[in-house]
């Protein structure tokens, strides 16, 4: 059976260009949403690794606009990264194409496939061990926005629609609620009850972009540390990966998911909930670096917001998970039982820590803003 797999998944390799033996195929990285293998491949007694995702169709239902908008921001990004003397082969992300000079292969059962070069000698953190990591994330994905401030977001599709509507978010996990249809909700009032007492709060940034006060931008989305990769022998900041979610945006959105990942003193999906609190220190950090990365580009507006960013990303992405939770977990991948309830409560805890420290958050932006 296990020879059967592999042989089939080799298979799927050959549909790329990419030449030699495959020696290994493992899963790799911690993301929730597509499924990641590092790919091994003997080529001329040398060694090439490659990284091969089966796409989320369930979750990006446009694959030819997903890959459309990766082959449209890496090629811009790397004109751009050359233009500045950097490296664009280990500074943007690189798609490989299939034979039939496609960027992704649909194979005959429907599933969607992809391969990057792998961007060696460096490293993706599931948790900040260093503030150092911390900044060089924080400016990497300022500069991340930098660099596309001046792309062409009308080309972009809008992979997930109302992807941080924070709004539409709140109306969907209500349904779930009401739908109720793994029998879970009267187990998790606590959580219900913490979220709609929340309600007035959830369009903030929304109405702000309506009425015009916050400007669109071409956004990440998805800046979660493990998103970014740190070069290994310099420390810096190297590549933003994930580019799924690269669609007209916020900046609140990236900086405050951010925040929310990296900010937190635990995991995201810890347990023991007194371990759950925000890292002042390590916001400030982020907030140095991201403003450095911006380069001077946040308005005001967007200034005095960053703290509401870090909130409303917090509490999205918890309502997030209990709505997967109420619904039977078929959004995020999950490795454990109620391991969305899990991670749905610690982002509620670090918003309640967020309330506690509000003062001290303004304080903090307010140092760096000019
Ligand atoms: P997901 O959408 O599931 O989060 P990602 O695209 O973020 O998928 O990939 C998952 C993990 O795989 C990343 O966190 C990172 O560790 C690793 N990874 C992805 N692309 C590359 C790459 N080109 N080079 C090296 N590692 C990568
Ligand atoms: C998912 O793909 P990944 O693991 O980097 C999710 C984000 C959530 C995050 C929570 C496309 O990110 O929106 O904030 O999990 N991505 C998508 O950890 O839904
Ligand atoms: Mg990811």
């Amino acid at each position: 059976m296990q020879g059967e797999v592999a042989m089939k998944k080799q298979e799927l390799i050959r549909e790329f260009t990419v030449e030699g033996t495959v020696l290994s195929m493992q899963e790799y990285g911690n993301g929730h949403i597509n499924r990641t293998e590092l790919v091994e491949i003997e080529r001329d007694g040398r060694r090439e690794k490659y990284i091969f995702q089966q796409i989320n169709t369930d979750v990006f239902k446009d694959v030819d606009g997903l890959m459309e908008n990766i082959m449209g921001v890496t090629s811009y990004l790397r004109e751009r990264i050359e233009e500045q003397g950097g490296a664009p082969d280990r500074e943007a992300l690189q798609v490989i194409p299939t034979k039939n000079g496609g960027s992704y292969y649909r194979a005959p059962d429907g599933k969607c496939y992809r391969m990057y070069l792998f961007i060696s000698d460096a490293v993706c953190y599931d948790a900040v061990k260093r503030p150092e990591d911390f900044y060089e994330s924080a400016e990497a994905f300022g500069n991340f926005q930098a660099l596309l401030a001046d792309y062409p977001a009308e080309k972009l599709h809008e992979t997930i629609p109302d992807f941080h509507n924070t709004g539409k978010r709140f109306a969907t996990f209500c349904r779930a609620v009401r739908d109720d249809i793994c029998g879970r909700a009267s187990s998790v009032e606590q959580e219900i009850a913490f979220i709609m007492a929340r309600e007035e709060e959830m369009t903030a940034l929304t109405d702000r972009l309506a009425k015009g006060e916050l400007p669109l931008r071409v956004t990440h989305n998805d800046t979660k540390l493990n998103n970014v990769m740190i070069d290994s022998r310099t420390g810096k900041g190297l590549c933003v990966i994930d580019l799924d979610t690269v669609m007209p945006g916020l900046s609140l959105y990236d900086f405050g998911d951010s925040i929310r990942f990296g900010a937190n003193t635990s995991a995201e999906d810890e347990t023991d909930l007194a371990k759950v609190s925000l890292d002042l220190g390590n916001y400030e950090v982020f907030v140095k670096g991201y403003l450095k990365g911006c380069r001077g580009s946040l308005t005001e507006k967007e200034l005095t917001m960053l703290p509401v960013g870090a909130k409303l990303m917090t509490l999205e992405c918890g309502m997030r998970f209990l709505t997967d939770y109420l619904s039977g977990d078929t959004y995020f991948r999950i490795h454990r039982e109620h391991h969305n309830l899990d991670r749905c409560r610690t982002q509620l805890a670090l918003v309640a820590d967020m309330e506690r420290k509000w003062a001290q958050m303004h304080e903090i932006v307010a140092k760096y803003r000019d």
